[in-house]
């Protein structure tokens, strides 16, 4: 670590150090009505308050051509523990994505809200408005960790309890401290700065963005090997009795960059329920003093863990936190992704799972929706749950009030989109064009019509039921967590693709290139053949991930840093 540490720091740690916890000229930047856009260093810190930067790339070589200036607007994201939130709380968000946004809210792969298209006059308000809804954007994004996720887990409903709140504890526990959230979106009174603002993350915060998760087994809904901190719930005679804990799990690579890849979380150890703070704290600054701060591309904790050794680094977290970390206790996962329909709970009480297509609701001519769940939260009493595969859990419903909303949900067609491909139910997309900056090719626009015909092949081959996790990115930052997907795609430049395949369906490894940048007519002729011999040639259970191994299309990334690259 002592060589990283002489290496020139990257610029964002410079911004960072120089922002006055986080503030930098961000007020004065919204006053400036000269321009829709912040400064290219605000827009760094804006990241740690919720908010991005973005333009409609639709439009940007028009407006080029006009000499216009970019069609700036903000995206703003909304943190929900665990995604847990109130019919009332639904209302607020789908209020002020008409009033603010584009008309749309975004469910994402990490149980948030996303609104798109606020401009820059409207930001403060919305923000506040957020706030209002007792929701917030702090630490939504930036270098420091982010909304925690956990199981939706409707069903085992004690444990689901205390698991959410240790998703809602650690959550407070690792929000920034500062105030320059509330000065700046909140009117909050200006208070003099000291370097005790942030005990935990100091004056330049983390390396890197930091993301942890709770699992409830035998469900993998929240992917939990793909994120930087994990807890697995160890329950035992159905009592909560500790958690495995993982460390340095992570999508993001770079085409062609083999020093970057993505990786599984690897396992700690087992700790009781009791220690489960201190141990996320010194995950943390185990990370904070040891994370790469040169160079962006090798800050992420897998990184970290990679570098120092999985045993060194369980020596320093044990050190820090004083925690006895015990052998990881046994845990089995059946599946990754959602269960959809209605449930019982030990709680007697109903929870639906929806398929809500790669987490956009909104209205269509022909699909309200959106006005569905307005409808709906206007007159639930329980909860609503956002899964970590941008699917929503309208939970705890009493048997007197069910009926009501299953009208509701089946005049406006949201019960029959349940009767579709196991394929297309297990499917995410990310964002992309036309507002992710980063996109190379599209994804959420596109991949439900790919699917539209794959699904010609799934019913030649007689697989409209069986469930094949498929996952599409439009830039290797895996946002949809593609490298966990049986059958992933990956965007590397307008209408071309990477396809991997051969993770397995318990999200316990991660696939492998198989074509490099293929197109929509490629894809279909290479997915065929191998899907009508899954059909015929497979093993009793077995499922497509594993058979492409077995069949010889791609080998296993046992090792995800050296076998991802290799032809190992
Ligand atoms: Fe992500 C950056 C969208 C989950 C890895 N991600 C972005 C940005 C903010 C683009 C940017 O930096 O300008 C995207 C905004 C697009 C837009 O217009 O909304 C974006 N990421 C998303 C969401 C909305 C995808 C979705 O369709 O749901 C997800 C929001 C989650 C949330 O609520 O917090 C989202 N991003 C993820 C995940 C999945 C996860 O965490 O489970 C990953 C992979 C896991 C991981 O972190 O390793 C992910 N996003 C990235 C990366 C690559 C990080 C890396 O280590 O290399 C970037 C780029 C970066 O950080 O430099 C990125
Ligand atoms: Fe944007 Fe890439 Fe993330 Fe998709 S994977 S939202 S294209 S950063």
């Amino acid at each position: 670590m002592a060589e990283t540490n002489v290496k020139k720091l990257s610029k964002n740690e410079t911004i960072k150090e120089n922002s006055n916890f986080l503030r930098g000229t961000i007020l004065e930047g919204l006053a400036d009505v000269s321009t829709g856009a912040l400064s290219d260093d605000d827009g760094q810190l804006t990241k740690f308050h919720g908010i991005y930067q973005q333009d409609d790339r639709d439009v940007r070589n028009e407006r080029r051509k006009q000499k216009l200036d970019k069609a700036y607007s903000f995206m703003a994201r909304v943190r929900v523990p665990g995604g847990v939130c109130t019919p009332k709380q639904w209302l607020e968000m789908d209020r002020l994505s008409d009033q603010f946004a584009n008309g749309t809210l975004k469910l994402t792969t990490r149980q948030a809200f996303q609104f798109h298209g606020i401009i820059k006059s409207n930001l403060k308000r919305t923000i506040a408005e957020i706030n209002h809804a007792c929701l917030d954007t702090i630490a939504a994004c930036g270098d420091v960790n982010r909304n925690v996720m956990c199981n939706p887990n409707p069903y085992q409903s004690a444990v689901h309890a205390e698991v959410q709140k240790l998703a809602e504890d650690i959550n407070t526990h690792l929000t920034p401290q500062t105030r320059a959230y509330h000065e700046i979106w909140l009117d909050g009174e200006k208070v003099e700065t000291t370097e005790t603002e942030e005990p935990i993350y100091g004056k330049t915060y983390l390396p890197r963005k930091f993301k942890t998760v709770i699992a409830v087994p035998p469900s993998n809904d929240v992917d939990i090997f793909a994120h930087d901190l994990g807890y697995i719930a160890i329950v035992e005679d159905d009592k909560l009795v500790g958690y495995n804990v993982t460390v340095g799990g992570g999508m993001g690579m770079t085409h062609n960059n083999q020093a970057t890849y993505p990786r599984v979380a690897q396992m700690l150890g087992f700790i009781k329920p009791v220690d489960a703070i201190k141990i996320a704290e010194a995950v943390v600054t185990t990370q904070r003093d040891n994370g790469d701060r040169s160079d962006r591309k090798h800050a992420r904790l897998k990184y970290t863990v990679e570098d120092m050794g999985l045993d060194n680094f369980r020596a320093e977290v044990a050190k820090r936190s004083g925690v006895d970390i015990e052998p990881a206790r046994d845990f089995k996962f059946e599946h990754m992704g959602d269960r959809y329909g209605w449930v019982k709970g030990i709680d007697n009480k109903w929870h639906l799972t929806l398929f809500i297509q790669n987490g956009r609701v909104l209205d269509t001519p022909d699909y309200a929706m959106k006005t569905a769940l307005r409808e709906v939260a206007k007159i639930h009493t329980g909860d609503f749950r956002l899964s970590a595969n941008q699917n929503l859990v309208i939970g705890a419903v009493d048997d007197k009030a069910k009926p009501a909303i299953e009208a509701i949900l089946n005049e406006h067609g949201l019960m029959d989109r349940l009767n579709t491909s196991g394929m297309r139910l297990n499917s995410m997309a990310c964002v992309a064009l036309p507002t992710c900056g980063l996109a190379l090719a599209e994804s959420e626009r596109y991949l439900p019509d790919l699917i539209t015909d794959i699904e010609k092949i799934l019913d030649e081959a007689g697989l409209r039921e069986d469930e094949i996790v498929i996952r599409m990115t439009g830039c290797p930052n895996g946002c949809a967590r593609p490298f966990l997907a049986e059958i992933g795609f990956v965007g590397r430049s307008p209408g071309k693709y990477n396809l991997y395949l051969g993770a397995s369906f318990t999200g316990e490894r991660v696939n492998k290139l198989y074509r490099d940048s293929i197109t929509h007519q490629q894809v279909i002729d290479e997915l065929k053949p191998i899907l009508l011999r899954y059909a015929k040639e497979r093993n009793e259970g077995e499922r497509f991930g594993d058979f492409t191994i077995r069949a010889g299309y791609v080998k296993a990334v046992n090792e995800s840093k050296t076998d991802f690259w290799s032809d190992n």
